[in-house]
């Protein structure tokens, strides 16, 4: 598979200054030879060029050359930059595939450089992550992926585990070496203890970070006219729903997404919860108890100048979950430790309340972290086999123990793909970008 020349665009497709066709594999060097004024190619270069389909010159282009080893996918690997427009970019591509060059596969580039030994999959992970990074904090993760971070991360728990599944087959495969440490339960258990809270530790991270890279899903909730939907204006700086001081305006769920400094909140301005006989309006209580269950955090908006029983019963009702209360109207009445106006759009103290309230989970964003949904998921497998180990170790045999500690193993090589397995790796690689 990997004795093929594969090619793409690389950049966005639509009109831009300049336009990136890529190729990787062995004949890289002999099709750029056809198509342009180049005779002899020296590695790690940029020539002056033209592209040329049977002597007709289709445009002006600098090429770019890397040798097998040094390149992104340790293979011959040919760069073109040509003139961005949709149509010239184009005809390149087709140029390269009428000479030989197969069309790659979304992610193909950064495949081969996984095959070919250059970057390990979590690596590959964080190329894709910081492709696809909307926010500083994703970026800066995805960052810290590429240089390693995954692998130094489980690198001290895979070491571990190494050596006490080797030193219980050494046990098991040669058990007249009396001299060799026996690995008795009593031994193999506090191991166990340590390497579970170790991957317990790594998945709580990988969690809260999660919260803070992709935006806490937040409700705006409260009784009818405290002023939720200000609220959502309020953070959302326009006015996106619709205020009135007539309890019951808002029926459907209305959505915004804001970054306050470094946190990004995904918000939902709900129905005003109360008892109610008015269809609409019923429905809209319910898909707002339904966003309820689903959020990272409830912002919970008192109009200060009016508590009342209601609000105390959804305060109780909700003071088990992620719950912060927010008393507005502060032109009226000032009320708690978050107190607002936000009709004014005198909002800070939330916003300050907020950043300050997750900046442990912020400064996540400088330690090394599982990065995505795969590791994590992976992380979780491996957790589960140790858990079971622990619960069984007394009753099974020492064949067996080793079996669930090598499970467990393998689910940390698999984070960082050292066990191959083809299906797996199609998968992930397929949500790349074309020409990546
Ligand atoms: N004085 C004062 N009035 C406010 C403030 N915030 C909102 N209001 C007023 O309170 C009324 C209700 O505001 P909304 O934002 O529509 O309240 P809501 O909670 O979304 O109401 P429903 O959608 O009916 O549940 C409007 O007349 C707002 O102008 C504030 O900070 N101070
Ligand atoms: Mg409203």
């Amino acid at each position: 598979m990997l004795n093929d020349t594969i090619c793409a665009i690389s950049t966005a497709l639509k009109d831009g200054a300049i336009s990136i066709v890529r190729m990787s594999g062995p004949e890289s060097f002999d099709i750029i030879k056809k198509i342009s004024e180049v005779k002899t190619i020296k590695p790690n270069t940029i020539v002056y060029s033209h592209i040329k389909d049977e002597g007709q010159i289709i445009d002006e282009v600098l090429i770019s050359f890397f040798a097998a080893g040094k390149s992104y996918t340790r293979e011959d690997m040919v760069e073109i930059n040509c003139h961005g427009g949709v149509f010239v970019t184009r005809l390149i591509l087709n140029l390269l595939l009428k000479n030989g060059c197969r069309l790659a596969e979304p992610g193909e580039f950064t495949k081969r450089a996984y095959l070919n030994g250059r970057i390990d999959l979590a690596r590959a992970d964080s190329i894709n992550d910081l492709i696809k990074a909307g926010n500083l904090v994703q970026a800066k993760s995805a960052i810290r992926g590429m240089s390693g971070s995954i692998e130094r991360l489980i690198e001290p728990l895979m070491g571990q585990m190494k050596d006490v599944i080797s030193m219980i087959e050494v046990n098991i495969d040669y058990p007249e070496y009396e001299d060799e440490r026996q690995m008795s339960n009593d031994i193999i258990k506090p191991y166990l203890q340590k390497w579970i809270a170790m991957a317990e530790e790594m998945i709580d991270k990988a969690e809260r970070f999660r919260v803070i890279k992709d935006g806490l899903d937040t409700v705006i909730i409260g009784k009818p006219n405290v002023g939720k939907s200000s609220l959502l204006n309020a953070l959302l700086e326009k006015d996106k729903a619709i205020v009135t001081d007539i309890a019951g305006t808002t029926r459907d769920l209305v959505e915004g997404k804001v970054s306050l400094k470094n946190i990004t909140l995904n918000l939902i301005d709900t129905a005003g919860i109360r008892e109610t006989k008015e269809e609409i309006e019923k429905i809209g209580i319910e898909k707002t108890i339904e966003a309820i269950d689903q959020a990272d955090l409830i912002i919970l908006v008192l109009d200060a100048s009016n508590i009342d029983e209601e609000d105390k019963e959804l305060m109780e009702r909700y003071k088990d979950r992620n719950t912060i209360i927010v008393y507005n109207k502060s032109d009226l009445q000032k009320g708690g430790e978050i107190s607002i106006s936000a009709r004014n759009k005198d909002i800070s103290s939330l916003t300050d309340y907020l950043n300050e309230r997750y900046k442990d989970d912020l400064s996540l964003a400088d330690e090394d972290i599982l990065n995505n949904e795969r590791q994590i998921a992976l992380m979780k497998l491996c957790l589960e086999d140790l858990k079971q180990t622990y619960r069984h170790i007394d009753y099974d045999t020492t064949d067996i123990i080793v079996t669930d500690l090598d499970s467990a193993y393998h689910h940390l090589c698999e984070i960082l793909g050292k066990e191959y397995q083809e299906d797996l790796i199609d998968h992930m690689f397929r949500n790349f970008c074309l020409g990546k």
